[in-house]
């Protein structure tokens, strides 16, 4: 007779794109994976009962609350998912591990170094699995990279290159919204994209010594917004008015790795026809990799190794059943993409639930991450080559 999985209840607080794409994560995950853990999607918070109902009814969540203070405190919630703007994750994060809940929190962690060290403050004092949404480690071609680097195939790592490009708002009349007020979003691409950017370093090639930053606003002012979708990034009616915006539009950053390698990061909404390409290219002493989320199947590897006549990049299709989680989807080159590395990401948070272990990244490997771009920004600010905040 098969064990039936024990049951945990998530409370979702948030109902914007990264409420989608995690409730079709939770909704999904237990039919993909094995987990010993089936997640049972409970309360959806939000602020609005209309679309609350509305979008409880479109993903199944059974209850909606209008009040997440409460709905946190409940005794039959057992984790608490996080999809807010980034000013309210601290509060949402330290309640949730106070009251004993797993927190499963987007990124980036927080809008200050500060607050993430009461994150982990807290999640570390409750002892509860606690993990930071940069979801494109769970791609397999990154997690390709990261075992062909681990096996030696690139030898001594040099240099990073990172870029993460898109051009959402490069129209003067997308609204003033969260992500452009420093206030609700700490900073622009520099916290949104170059989070994901330095995650992805600290995960391949390791930690940030020094760096040095420049950032660049190219639009002042822009209309506030009436309303706004924020699945589809489409600025609804806006007003009259204009408001200041008071984030970067992109910045640029230079470092130097503890092990010696060199790196570069840019972080832009302003590159056009670049919708959302996060890649990266790593050279060592033995080979490089190369990836580039345009192409999320797909890895790019060079050997020094390879005999001198059969030398050049190639092109490994990461969707073969050894690459990491291809084997719970779907036959060799049936690719999968964006959607899955939620599905992987939840799939890793109830397994180590069930086993009592960490997943990484979590709020330690986030608090590394906002004290690189705290750091950055300190930089930017002071036109200096900073070592970054220990
Ligand atoms: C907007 O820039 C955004 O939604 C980021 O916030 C996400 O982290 C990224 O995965 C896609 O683009």
């Amino acid at each position: 007779m098969s064990i039936k999985p024990k049951s945990l209840n998530v409370a979702l607080v948030g109902t914007r794109f990264m409420g989608k794409a995690h409730s079709n994560a939770w909704s999904r995950v237990d039919s993909i994976f094995d987990s010993a853990i089936k997640p049972v999607l409970k309360v959806v918070c939000g602020r609005d009962q209309t679309s609350l109902d509305s979008f409880a009814d479109r993903w199944g969540w059974r209850e909606t609350s209008l009040d997440w203070r409460a709905t946190i405190e409940r005794d039959d919630i057992d984790i608490v998912d996080i999809s807010l703007p980034t000013h309210m994750h601290a509060e949402v994060a330290i309640a949730a591990a106070k009251a004993g809940k797993h927190v499963f929190c987007e990124k980036p962690m927080s809008i200050t170094v500060k607050q993430a060290q009461e994150m982990v403050a807290a999640v570390t004092s409750a002892g509860v699995v606690n993990y930071i949404n940069h979801n494109y480690r769970r791609m397999p071609a990154v997690m390709l990279a990261k075992q062909l680097i681990s096996e030696g195939k690139i030898g001594e790592i040099y240099h990073w290159r990172g870029t993460y490009q898109q051009d959402w708002i490069i129209d003067p009349n997308f609204p003033l919204t969260w992500h452009l007020q420093k206030e609700y979003a700490g900073s622009g691409p520099h916290g949104d994209l170059n989070s994901h950017s330095v995650d992805l370093a600290h995960f391949l090639v390791g930690e940030i010594d020094t760096l040095s930053c420049q950032t660049a606003r190219f639009i002042d002012e822009r209309p506030l917004p009436a309303t706004y979708e924020a699945a589809t990034f489409t600025a609804g009616t806006i007003g009259e008015q204009k408001g200041k915006v008071t984030v970067e539009d992109t910045s640029l950053m230079i470092v130097r790795f503890a092990n010696g390698a060199m790196g570069s990061f840019e972080a832009t909404r302003f590159a056009a026809g670049r919708k959302n390409h996060n890649s990266f290219e790593i050279y060592g002493s033995e080979g490089s990799v190369i990836f580039d989320l345009e192409r999320p199947n797909e890895l790019a590897f060079y050997s020094r190794n390879d005999e001198p006549h059969m030398q050049g990049f190639r092109t490994i299709l990461a969707t073969d059943p050894s690459h990491p989680y291809i084997s719970k989807w779907w036959p060799p080159g049936h690719n999968i993409g964006y959607e899955h590395t939620f599905v992987h990401a939840v799939a890793d948070f109830l397994d180590a639930i069930s086993k009592g272990n960490q997943i990484h990244p979590n709020f330690s490997d986030g608090l590394k991450t906002i004290k690189v771009l705290e750091t950055a920004l300190k930089s930017s600010e002071n036109n200096q080559h900073l070592k970054v905040i220990q």
